[in-house]
């Protein structure tokens, strides 16, 4: 089993630790979306990773989708059996993956365009829907203790990339989210591996 991944992608980031905490083991393959890899391209006709190919050589993405097959993989070690609880498991990772979308699409239309296209407006109309999601994260934060869940993982690569591509920009007037990512480490040893 293998997941086709950029350690800079946050939904790579996300399923590989989730991965990982849940004890599946899966190798990682680095893959570079921009040269359009055969390997990519052949299994995700969307050319986006994470896409997960399984040991007889079916393919899984989104990074939702993903999760979901590895809980089903691992016997339930991603989300709670609770109706209730999982729903909000499954909001709390929508949540971090959507403001990672928002991310995306900031750090794609200034790479993706030359400087006379940029079109600021979008740009700031993501970056309220971030604000927004980050203040609303920061007043509900999720329990966190030794059984940790998927949006754990949704929470700790989301915070992670917005440090890379946004550093020092999303803390202020946020303490709880900003000393979330230790009390996590405490919880994930092998963080460390999982560095974006
Ligand atoms: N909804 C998708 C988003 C995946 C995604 O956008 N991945 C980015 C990298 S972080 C990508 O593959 N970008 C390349 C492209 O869109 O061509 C998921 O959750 O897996």
């Amino acid at each position: 089993m293998k997941i086709l991944y950029s350690p800079s992608s946050p939904y790579s980031n996300k399923v590989r630790m989730a991965a990982h905490h849940a004890g599946l083991t899966v190798k990682s393959v680095l893959t570079d979306t921009n040269a359009n890899p055969p390997d990519l391209i052949g299994n995700n006709p969307l050319g986006k990773i994470p896409t997960l190919i399984t040991a007889d050589g079916k393919a899984i993405f989104d990074s939702r989708v993903i999760m979901q097959f590895i809980d089903r993989e691992t016997k339930g070690k991603l989300y709670p059996r609770n109706a209730q609880k999982r729903t909000e498991v499954e909001m709390l990772e929508a949540l971090c993956d959507g403001i990672c979308d928002s991310l995306l699409a900031i750090v794609y239309e200034k790479r993706f365009h030359p400087p006379e296209k940029i079109h600021q407006p979008w740009i700031d109309r993501q970056w309220e829907k971030v604000t927004r999601a980050l203040d609303h994260l920061n007043a509900n934060m999720p329990k966190t203790a030794a059984k940790l869940h998927a949006g754990h993982f949704a929470m700790a690569a989301m915070l992670r990339y917005i440090e890379l591509r946004f550093t020092g920009e999303w803390q202020r007037g946020r303490p709880k989210l900003k000393n979330w990512t230790q009390k996590f480490e405490k919880f994930f040893p092998d963080h460390a591996q999982f560095k974006l």
